[in-house]
């Protein structure tokens, strides 16, 4: 499937909102109908975040069928876990509410044993996570990211010529907001993301929760929310893409995709992704399985499979984001292995900050600030 055909879809490459990738082959085995009872994985996935081709490679070689239903948020992933009865198997938190689900008692200890392919993520993943005390032990990397912008070439040099496009100042600065409403804004609809930023650009910590800094980063916003078009957590991608937006803030390789998206399209669409010379966020997505999950044998052999250095390399090719997988670096195309937006030198991403987990109260806080924000055009 080309990617170029998702791209009158909403947000998925997946048509119905659950799918079901059904077994070609059930095995050489196979048992009489009356006994057999279909072997299934439910996964809930972000967006955009898998090549359909994959999982029916997993379901002709196990038999096992494979669930799929997507998210664009982690306060999405949160609500539905938590709220529990989700029935899913493997769910992908992004790594700091991998730490919220663990506190919950939400999540199954990865049994290293059972994974064949565990040494396949690489070195520094692990250790930017050590400073999340458990997530190494109930998940495995998937994919990753920074959380920058991105913007038209075309559009935003016709409307801004001198303007500094490393800087966050591109969104931040009301003139250059301004400049570029008539082209479409888009950010991020999380404050987990986005904050930081806005913290960043101020010189703040990314990662504050007082009131004062809050405060600044809700003034910030007050002079540039009637220039954005919309906070969205995947439309983006697409609009991206088609040109309906012109800069957007997002995941990096939610723009490498939208970029290969565009050149698909040959509409001549160019799009340059940025890592905020103010600072950046490293984000890592990660595969776990929920204790209530009834297919943790099935749960194992699709995580064992997706962290394969082969199909994880296929997967990151056809979506264009960074693989934290070691194993999969040699089956990467040149062109994204090449790309410092997508694999930044190691002293790049060490600069690079990460979101740490809240406490309850913190988190509310934050969410009562970015509805001010994001509500009040
Ligand atoms: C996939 C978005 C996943 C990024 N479209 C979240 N870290």
């Amino acid at each position: 499937m080309k990617r170029l055909n998702f791209l009158h879809k909403a947000q998925s490459p997946f048509p119905l909102k659950e799918v079901v990738i059904t077994s070609l082959l059930v095995g050489a085995i196979a048992l009489p109908i009356a006994y057999a009872k279909d072997k299934v994985v439910r996964v809930y996935n972000w967006s955009d975040y898998m090549k359909p081709e994959v999982l029916e490679d997993f379901t002709q070689k196990t038999g096992i069928k494979v669930i799929y239903d997507t998210f664009d948020s982690n306060e999405m992933l949160l609500a539905k876990t938590l709220a529990g009865g989700s029935q899913y198997d493997i769910v992908v938190p992004s790594s700091f509410t991998v730490s919220y689900l663990i506190q919950a008692g939400k999540l199954e200890k990865i049994d290293f044993n059972k994974l064949e392919n565990r040494d396949n993520i690489a070195p520094f993943v692990n250790e930017r996570l050590e400073a999340l005390p458990g997530v190494s032990d109930y998940s495995v990397a998937y994919m990753w990211n920074s959380t920058g912008f991105a913007y038209n070439v075309k559009e935003v040099t016709e409307r801004l010529p001198n303007a500094d496009t490393d800087s966050l100042s591109l969104l931040f600065d009301p003139q250059n907001a301004k400049a570029l409403a008539s082209c479409g804004i888009y950010v991020l609809d999380t404050p987990t993301e986005v904050m930081p930023l806005a913290l960043m650009y101020l010189g703040l910590d990314p990662n504050s929760t007082k009131d004062e800094d809050l405060a600044k980063v809700e003034e910030l916003f007050k002079d540039i929310r009637p220039y954005i078009k919309k906070f969205h957590s995947s439309e983006y991608l697409n609009a991206m893409a088609n040109g309906d937006a012109c800069l957007a803030i997002g995941w990096s390789g939610d723009f490498y995709n939208a970029k290969a998206r565009a050149k698909d399209a040959g509409k001549g669409v160019d799009i340059r992704y940025v890592i905020p010379k103010e600072g950046s966020i490293v984000g890592f997505d990660q595969l776990t399985i929920l204790s209530s999950a009834e297919n943790k044998a099935e749960a194992y052999q699709l995580i064992d499979f997706l962290i394969d250095g082969k199909n994880n390399a296929e997967i990151a090719n056809f979506l264009d984001y960074s693989t934290p997988n070691q194993a999969a670096y040699p089956y990467l195309t040149e062109a994204s292995r090449n790309d410092e937006g997508l694999y930044p030198p190691k002293e790049v991403i060490d600069r690079m900050q990460m979101f740490k987990p809240q406490t309850q109260k913190e988190q509310k806080k934050i969410m009562k600030r970015w509805l001010n924000i994001t509500m009040h055009k």
